[in-house]
């Protein structure tokens, strides 16, 4: 029987490195190391309309990316021989493909229409689903209706999302996003450091009357989001001069109810979620409670659709024209075989400022790792540092490393046809400039070109553009929530797609928990009476015996002009 090597499988626990399918790319990525895009598209006029592709809206242009047919071919191969149908289909059957925890990954239940069926452990969750989005969309209706009053018969005008992380960036980057569509009267804040000038600064100006507080936290554990929810129950009784109007102004959003009734929480005032939604996924569940008070039930919905959307197609389309597969695929091209350690996020879009930070989170909390799903090493580069800033403004502070720096950068820009602003003379010349950024990453400027434009020869070598920059471009109509959320998914799938090529787990984040067991044990050194006996390495320990002297203002030195703050 004849059997396509491509498709041979691997030796039991052998790396991904192992499989024919990836040593032809390896190859094929040394055969065109040295292809310059320039080459590529002046042998191909049709390049710029093939290499696309569109869903849910969102037209993906990576005609840019330095890649050939054959690498596409090959990109898809390998794919294929990852399995990526099965372990796509996995995460949709609700599947434990969180296998260090044992848990499902069924981000896409949250949006699915109520007519379809979703199951996890023989349940079908999505009556749960739409029974609490349901039960948000009421609470969203009170309070922007004005139904719902806070203790003193005041409505509702300011709400404080405290949360961190998947609690927070997500709601936060929506709320930004979506602020045209939001009402203009309610003002909504976002609180996640356990640094107090996050939690005063936002509320310094806020009258608790007329503040709604949302605690956001899946476990209802985490130290920062507990600090500053004690710090709201204190503004707040201090503010209403009663503990008991607590209960009117906090809400809670936690798959933790034993934990907010032992914060005093009312279980009618939380709204819940399941384990099967990982935080840095969950925006579209009870956690963007704040989108939906923002910009209301509704334009939430669409929200939603516009994730649905894209979980549909990612589910079902072409691998070859598949928007999270091609946009994965790339990323593992770029960062495996051309040796790319980032990936910049230019949002051409001032609304989407937050997305590079919320971006960050899942791409690098999901794929930085360092291990296979069965606990080897990985003999090979995975998750990028994921980096970004909105354009114009990256222009004129670090695109001179993208496009004459000595590393390899690829971007990621997204922009709009339609701005929600369109203030005369702007919103052109904002795309004009993605895409002339795209072009002079792509094909540079020879040393030619820059002589016959005049340049005296001292100056030619500082003037060229190398060129060859890889990068893909985004296009939509507009950023509205349903474009909005098919971006998102389009991100999260193709965290999953890079993942499965690199066979690691993008859904759990031991990671993080190092650096917090450490800091419950150095807090109270931080504060014990007299010298206590510290444990440490000699730097922590030097750190933590200046940090009490600095602290008790022991540390010697004079107080300058100009140290006490005004407030
Ligand atoms: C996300 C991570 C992490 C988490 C925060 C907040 O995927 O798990 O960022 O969201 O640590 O956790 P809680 O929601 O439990 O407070």
């Amino acid at each position: 029987m004849h059997r396509d090597p491509d498709r041979v499988p691997p030796a039991a626990g052998a790396p991904r490195s192992a499989l024919p399918a990836w040593a032809a790319l390896a190859a094929h990525a040394r055969e065109v190391r040295d292809l310059h895009l320039r080459a590529l598209f002046a042998a191909d006029p049709g390049r710029g309309e093939r290499l696309a592709a569109e869903a849910a809206g969102i037209y993906l242009d990576y005609a840019k990316q330095r890649v050939t047919q054959e690498t596409l071919a090959r990109l898809l191969a390998l794919a294929e021989a990852c399995d990526l149908r099965g372990r796509i289909d996995a995460m949709f059957r609700g599947e434990p493909v969180n296998t260090t925890e044992g848990r499902a990954a069924l981000h896409v239940a949250l949006r699915a229409p109520r007519n379809r069926r979703f199951m996890v452990e023989g349940h079908d969750v999505v009556p749960d689903v739409h029974a609490v989005l349901d039960r948000m969309a009421t609470f969203a209706d009170a309070v922007r209706d004005g139904a719902w009053r806070g203790w003193t018969g005041r409505p509702i005008r300011h709400v404080v999302n405290i949360g961190i992380g998947g609690s927070d960036l997500g709601p936060a980057m929506a709320c930004e996003a979506l602020r045209p569509y939001s009402r203009r009267d309610l003002t909504v804040r976002f609180v996640s450091n356990v640094d107090g000038a996050d939690f005063a600064e936002a509320t310094r100006d806020l009258d608790p009357a007329e503040t709604l507080v949302i605690v956001v936290s899946k476990t209802f554990t985490t130290l920062e989001t507990m600090t500053n929810a004690h710090t709201a129950r204190r503004w707040l009784t201090a503010g209403l001069g009663d503990a008991g109007a607590v209960a009117r102004h906090v809400v809670a959003v936690s798959a933790n109810t034993e934990a907010t009734a032992r914060f005093g929480i009312a279980p009618d005032r939380v709204f819940g979620f399941w384990d099967w939604v990982g935080g840095r996924y969950s925006m579209g569940s009870a956690v963007g409670l704040a989108v939906m008070l923002a910009v209301g039930p509704a334009h939430f919905r669409a929200m939603l659709d516009g994730f649905h959307a894209m979980d549909e197609h990612f589910r079902t389309a072409p691998f070859a024209c598949n928007l999270p597969v091609l946009s994965g695929l790339l990323a593992v091209w770029c960062t495996t075989f051309l040796g790319a350690q980032t990936l910049a996020v230019i949002p051409y879009d001032q609304s989407l400022r937050r997305l590079p930070a919320y971006l960050q989170q899942l791409c690098m909390e999901s794929n930085g790792k360092s291990v296979t799903h069965a606990g080897a090493p990985v003999p090979y580069a995975t998750g990028p540092i994921v980096w970004g800033e909105p354009g114009t403004n990256g222009q004129h502070s670090f695109f001179q490393l993208l496009h004459q720096g000595t590393r390899l950068v690829p971007c990621d820009f997204i922009a709009f046809a339609r701005s929600a602003y369109p203030l005369p003379g702007h919103h052109d010349l904002l795309i004009a400039s993605m895409l002339a950024q795209a072009e002079a990453l792509a094909f540079g400027q020879t040393a030619d070109e820059v002589r016959a434009a005049g340049t005296p020869e001292a100056l030619v070598a500082h003037r060229t553009f190398a060129g060859n920059r890889p990068s893909s471009v985004l296009l939509a109509e507009r950023l509205d929530p349903f474009t909005l959320g098919a971006l998102v998914a389009l991100y999260e799938h193709s965290v999953f797609v890079q993942a499965t090529i690199w066979d690691i787990n993008p859904f759990d984040q031991w990671g993080v928990e190092l650096g917090k067991a450490l800091a419950r044990r150095i807090a109270p050194e931080l504060t014990a009476p007299g010298e206590p006996a510290l444990g440490h390495d000699s730097s922590t320990n030097a750190l933590i015996r200046r940090y009490r002297r600095l602290r008790a203002g022991r540390a010697g030195g004079d107080r300058r002009a100009g140290a006490e703050p005004e407030s």
